[in-house]
């Protein structure tokens, strides 16, 4: 908020003047990308842990005043890899582009099948967050980062 001081003055002599004060608040324009607090979130996973546990906490944040931000998984950006560094596809055995979920509104993420280190040592995928109050038309996305080990 400001305030702005305005002064009137006559032209006679002598001069007269009264003197108020206007009180100016500037909307924000809902104009900035969310951002992630961290680029690469790193994780070790325990093969033991439930169906449901809590795998990792994500923030983000975005300096608009009316920003409301929207968590997602990437779902076509899973990599996963065995104990030999090799390549690991989502198979029926172990299919990991379904084995977590993210909240959308909180950023928890938890896992849906339990982990199986029998078929992969790692698995890493992006996630999004997207700020649904944009007031442009162009979409405030950002990604990052996400390894489990
Ligand atoms: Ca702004
Ligand atoms: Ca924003």
């Amino acid at each position: 908020m400001f305030i702005l001081q305005i002064k009137a003055e006559d032209r006679g002599v002598p001069r007269r003047s009264a003197t108020t004060f206007v009180n100016i608040t500037l909307s924000d324009v809902n104009n900035r990308l969310p951002q992630f607090s961290n680029q690469l979130y790193i994780q070790y996973m325990n093969e033991d842990d439930p169906v449901g546990s809590k795998v990792l906490q994500v923030n983000a944040y975005d300096l608009d005043e009316d920003s409301e931000l929207r968590f997602s998984i990437d779902s076509s950006s899973y990599e996963a890899k065995d104990s030999f560094n090799r390549p690991v596809t989502s198979t029926s055995d172990y299919n990991f582009k379904n084995g977590f979920s993210i909240n959308e509104k909180s950023g928890e993420i938890v896992t849906r099948l339990p982990f199986n280190r029998e078929v992969v040592a790692f698995i890493s995928f992006h996630i999004v967050v997207v700020d649904i109050n944009s007031d442009s038309s162009e979409l405030q996305e950002s990604s990052a980062r996400v390894k489990l080990i």
